[in-house]
C-alpha cells in the first residue's frame, strides 16, 4: 500500500525565501501533505535560532495537521519531537538514527540506487527520497540527474516503501515522476520561489492528484480519460 503523506512534500529552510514562515503558511493553505526544515546553505541559522525557527515552522504545520520533517539534524528532531527526520548517504547512517529515535518517530533516508533503497528499508526508514529526478539550481552539491527510471526499479522491487521524486520537480513536469511509481514528489523552488505560493502549491496538488487517478486506472488495466 502507498502512503500519500508525501503526495507533496514541502523542503524549506530561512535562506529560500524572503519570509519563510509566511511562505510555509500559505503552502500549508495550498495544501502540502508534508513538511520538511531544512536549514543549511550559507546564511543559515543555527543553535537557539535554529530551534526557534523550527519550533515555529513545527506550530504552523500542527495548525494544519501536517507532519513535520526536520533534515539532517537528528538531535534538534529528537529535542522537539519532530514527527519524523530526514537523512541522506553521508549524514548519519540511518540504521544508527532508527536506533535513536526509536520505533515511533518517521525516518526518511535519500537512495540512489535500488540496493541503497533496500539497505534503507532494512535500516528502518519509513519512506526513500530519490533524485534529483531533473536538473535543480537549489542543491549545490547534487548527483547527477537520474531521471524516473530508478523511481520505477525501486517501486516494482518494494512496493510498500514509499518513494518521493526530489530535483527540480515543478507543476509541468510532476506527473510522469507519479507515473513511475512515486508516492509523491518534494519541492522547494516550486512553492517558496514562486509568487504566490498558495497558488502555487494548489496547482501542483491539483497536477499530483490528477497523475494518481491515472496511475490507479494504468495499474487496474483501465484506459485513463485525461492524457
Ligand atoms: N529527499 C528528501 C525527501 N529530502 C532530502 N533532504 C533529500 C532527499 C536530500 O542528505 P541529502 O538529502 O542527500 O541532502 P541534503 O541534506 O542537502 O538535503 F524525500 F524528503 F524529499
Ligand atoms: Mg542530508
Amino acid at each position: 500500500m502507498k502512503d500519500y503523506e508525501y503526495l507533496l512534500y514541502f523542503i524549506m529552510g530561512s535562506i529560500n525565501a524572503e519570509q519563510p514562515l509566511d511562505v510555509l503558511e500559505k503552502a500549508l493553505k495550498g495544501g502540502i501533505t508534508c513538511f520538511q526544515l531544512r536549514e543549511k546553505g550559507p546564511g543559515a541559522l543555527r543553535g537557539a535560532e535554529k530551534m526557534e525557527f523550527a519550533l515555529r515552522c513545527q506550530r504552523l504545520c500542527k495548525q494544519y495537521d501536517v507532519p513535520f520533517f526536520v533534515n539532517d539534524d537528528v538531535e534538534l528532531a529528537m529535542a522537539i519531537k519532530a514527527d519524523g527526520v530526514h537523512v541522506g548517504q553521508e549524514d548519519e547512517e540511518a540504521g544508527s538514527v532508527r536506533e535513536k529515535i526509536g520505533s515511533h518517530m518517521k525516518l526518511g533516508v535519500s537512495v540512489h540506487t535500488v540496493e541503497e533503497a533496500l539497505a534503507a528499508q532494512a535500516a528502518g526508514a519509513t519512506y526513500v527520497g530519490m533524485g534529483p529526478v531533473y536538473p535543480t539550481h537549489t542543491k549545490l552539491d547534487a548527483k547527477p540527474v537520474a531521471g524516473t527510471n530508478m523511481i520505477g526499479e525501486v517501486a516494482r522491487l518494494i512496493p510498500e516503501l514509499p518513494i518521493v521524486g526530489i530535483g527540480g520537480i515543478c507543476a509541468m513536469n510532476a506527473a510522469p515522476v507519479i507515473l513511475a511509481g512515486a508516492s509523491g514528489i518534494s519541492v522547494i523552488s516550486a512553492i517558496a520561489a514562486a509568487e504566490e505560493p498558495t497558488q502555487a502549491t494548489s496547482q501542483l496538488k491539483e497536477v499530483l492528484c490528477k497523475a494518481l487517478s491515472k496511475y490507479a486506472k494504468l495499474l487496474k488495466g483501465e484506459k485513463p480519460e485525461f492524457p
